[in-house]
């Protein structure tokens, strides 16, 4: 397998999952500080109650929402960040938390105490030569957003989100090359307060609601796009959607037509961010719902001029669908659920584990966008044993390696990757149900589910092999 000579090898994660500290310098309430801990089938992702979300919100009782502490990477990140050195990191994938640098999202100065913060982070990557990447919007809006304006339903948000971005150009963009606008932009419809800051008790027609709010999102992150390209011009602007890739059922007609369906809709994302424009079914599928969005021709303008410099997905898992699902064996990858694929095996929360898969849709996105791809997520949420010194986790090294496999093997098929961060690389909370024994790193972290333990560090057995990894540019990796 050849690597790129340069190719960007790392790992993600984001604030609201690492940081911890969610009260100090400054910080505001993010929409995820209020989610308690949950079992695996009900994550707090798919939002609460409003009686729920008021309570949570003045809840002193921080044990129960596990984002509120994170990892502590917020008075650690020294330790975490020489960590990654030591594995040889490229690039470090990361979040910003937009309410640490606008604690209500819609003032006019940002806190400097956060703007430090990201800047000591930004210096201590540098100090050992690793690229940071940036996400500005990972499922952590400021609170006050969802609560006062119902989230990105409300057109100013684009204005709150541009002087945020402006923000963080001004003081990042010497250092930082690469950036994402936001994380998973399909979550807005999929779980629309975790993607949105949609509250459905207030909203009267939820779909509609969801469309308005993901295109208010698209025409901001187009916005920032054209920002960076006339202002910054060694910046260079990434969408993010989940990949969810799926397969016909059968052969037989029908399925392959449902199997289309559902692949261009789980896909139509990354068409708006990469085409500028809608595509035929989406403006189908709102007149055969009357839902109605409103699009200014200035809208229509901005998103054809500014589309992304390259593609980045997360990925972990597939799924099947056929024509008549009832009845089939259903099981969840990342954001969906579907069916289940009996040539696979999974992982104990269901996520379906296929490789194969992710050269299928390096492939073909490289064959619909043409545009450079980025892996900003892939990894491995399992449970871990730790024996007091370490975990032999040769479970996650054959994971990843059939990973890393897919991707030089698209490569190899000439598709143009230029990067993989693994997500979760040290452990950290969980997004979905913000366990902490859903553990993806290659740094174990001395704390369970309820926040007991020292939250000291330690390489597990993979860590040393995504070294030796790095170290030879993907060869070395048997
Ligand atoms: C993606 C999110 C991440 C991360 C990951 C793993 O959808 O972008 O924030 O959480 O999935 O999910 P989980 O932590 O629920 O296992």
């Amino acid at each position: 397998m050849t690597f790129p000579e340069h190719f960007l090898w790392g790992g993600s994660f984001a604030a609201n999952q690492v940081e911890g500290a969610y009260n100090e310098g400054g910080k505001g309430l993010s929409e995820v500080d209020i989610f308690p801990k949950s079992d695996r089938k009900h994550g707090g992702i798919f939002g609460l109650p409003y009686d729920e979300l008021c309570f949570a919100m003045n809840d002193t009782d921080d044990q129960k929402y596990p984002k509120r502490r994170g990892i502590d990477f917020y008075h650690r990140y020294k330790e975490d960040i020489a960590l990654f050195a030591e594995m040889g990191f490229k690039v470090l994938r990361f979040s910003i938390s937009w309410p640490r640098i606008f604690p209500n999202g819609d003032e006019e100065e940002p806190n400097a105490e956060g703007i430090a913060f990201y800047h000591n982070v930004i210096n201590e990557l540098k100090r050992y030569g690793i690229e940071p990447l940036i996400t500005m919007s990972h499922f952590e809006m400021p609170l006050n957003l969802a609560l006062k304006y119902n989230g990105w339903t409300d057109r100013r948000l684009i204005q709150y989100f541009e002087r945020y971005a402006e923000t963080l150009f001004r003081e990042y963009a010497k250092d930082v090359k690469y950036w994402i606008t936001f994380n998973e932009i399909d979550a807005t419809i999929h779980i629309p307060f975790y993607g949105a800051g949609i509250i459905p008790e207030h909203t009267d027609n939820l779909e509609q609601a969801k469309y308005q709010a993901l295109h208010h999102q698209f025409v901001a992150s187009a916005l920032v796009t054209k920002l960076a390209h006339t202002s910054y011009p060694e910046v260079k602007i990434g969408c993010m959607a989940t990949k969810n890739l799926k397969y016909p059922a059968t052969c037989k007609p029908s399925d392959c037509m449902q199997w289309l369906k559902e692949t261009e809709m789980d896909g139509f994302y990354t068409d708006v961010q990469a085409f500028g424009e809608y595509p035929y079914f989406i403006r189908n599928l709102w007149k055969t719902q009357g839902i109605e969005v409103q699009i200014t021709d200035e809208d229509r303008k901005v998103l054809k001029e500014n589309t992304v410099d390259f593609i980045s997905f997360s990925y972990y898992a597939s799924l099947v669908t056929s024509a008549d699902g009832a009845g089939k064996e259903k099981t969840s990858a990342n954001l969906l659920v579907g069916e289940k694929n009996p040539y696979l095996k999974q992982t104990p929360w269901g996520w379906q584990i296929d490789p194969e898969g992710l050269r299928f849709s390096l492939n073909q996105m490289y064959d619909r966008y043409k545009r450079p791809l980025f892996v900003a997520e892939n990894g491995l949420g399992t449970f871990d044993e730790f024996n007091g010194e370490t975990v032999e986790d040769d479970y996650r090294i054959d994971y990843i390696r059939d990973h890393i496999r897919a991707v030089g093997a698209a490569i190899e098929d000439g598709v143009d990757v230029f990067g993989y961060t693994y997500w979760g690389c040290i452990d950290c909370i969980s997004g979905s149900t913000s366990e902490m024994s859903k553990r993806y790193g290659f740094i174990y972290v001395d704390q369970d589910d309820d926040g007991n333990g020292t939250k000291n560090r330690y390489p597990k057995k993979s860590f040393y092999w995504y070294q030796r990894c790095i170290a030879s540019n993907g060869t070395d990796i048997d």
